[in-house]
């Protein structure tokens, strides 16, 4: 297993880049490139393709969650999960699916709310965000800056949520999430209460057993074959998938694991910049090859202000006693 996944390679050298480049794009996504190059060489990623699988029609409303002792960490992965440790979490309440674009499109109607990917990238000088389209021979990296991609045009203009309401809203910010979250009365988890919950009272490897796929059957929307070169899609979704196509965890909860990763209220590190803040669950383009984080215990930083194309979030409400 690798230390590094690309999606985090890539993010942590957009972020090198985007500080220490001042954001020329042309020069960014070079670098970007060569990074990557390194370790990648090729890569598809077809459209989304719904498959077969039943989804869930279960709304988001929260599921009360009883706190109590919970084990964080693992000592037997990447070094960033370590060490495995105990924490008391209080009693709080969880979305049961990521936040969909349909309920951020109530948020935004209401409020006239602009996100961060709508407003000028700080060096880029125009509004747009990081995309992960596939690989070409000008960019092997697979990730690049789009302008004017943002939430309702995940992929840059060309693309649109049309027909897809029920799939986790993309290319948010933190800001934006934690801004969504204020508006409907509620606030994002922190990591514990993430790790808690996905685990669901689980002590094994991944939170449904100690088998990835167990008889051959995928738990969770993640990539299937040899990152980035191969998606087997044997998940049935190539990309983000609509929300609830894949079983519940003990506490009713959907997707804790893959299709995108959530953000937390947790910081990752002490910065002088920009915040840096955990993200969990892994997402449609972790792999075994290259990102094994779809497990409770994996983790990564991201960029406060950062919005990408395999990043949500759902959100957590106090209980009262
Ligand atoms: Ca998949
Ligand atoms: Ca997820």
């Amino acid at each position: 297993m690798r230390a590094e996944c690309l999606n985090y390679a890539a993010n942590r050298n957009l972020n090198v880049y985007v500080r220490s480049m001042n954001r020329n794009p042309s020069v960014y996504v070079t670098l970007i490139s060569i990074a990557l190059m390194l370790s990648v060489s090729a890569c598809s990623e077809a459209d989304t393709k719904v498959s077969e699988r039943s989804c869930s029609s279960a709304k988001s409303t929260p599921i009360n969650i009883t706190g109590g002792k919970a084990i964080l960490g693992s000592d037997n992965f990447y070094p960033e999960e370590r060490p495995r440790r105990e924490a008391l979490v209080e009693n709080f309440n969880l979305d049961r699916t990521e936040v969909t674009n349909d309920m951020f499109a109530k948020f935004v109607e209401a409020t006239g709310y602009v996100t961060d990917a709508e407003r000028d990238q700080p060096g880029f000088g125009m509004p747009g965000a990081a995309v992960f389209a596939g690989p070409s021979a000008e960019n092997p990296s697979g990730w690049t800056f789009v302008e004017n991609a943002y939430w309702r045009a995940p992929e840059g203009p060309q693309s649109d949520i049309k027909g897809r309401g029920n799939y986790p809203v993309v290319q948010v910010s933190l800001r934006d999430a934690k801004t969504y979250a204020k508006w409907a009365g509620r606030r994002l988890p922190n990591e514990a209460e993430w790790e808690f919950a996905a685990r669901a009272g689980s002590d094994t490897t991944y939170i449904w057993g100690e088998e990835k796929s167990p008889g051959g059957q995928e738990q969770a929307n993640t990539w299937q074959g040899a990152f980035p070169i191969q998606n087997d899609v044997k998940d049935g979704f190539a990309s983000r998938a609509p929300v609830g196509c894949f079983s519940a965890n003990d506490f009713g909860l959907y997707d804790m694991i893959g299709n995108v990763w959530e953000w937390t209220d947790t910081t990752y590190r002490d910065s002088q910049g920009e915040a840096i803040h955990v993200i969990k669950g892994g997402s449609f383009l972790c792999a075994a090859n290259y990102c094994a984080r779809y497990r409770a215990s994996a983790r990564q930083p991201q960029e406060a202000g950062f919005a990408t194309n395999h990043i949500g979030f759902r959100t957590a409400g106090d209980i009262e006693e």
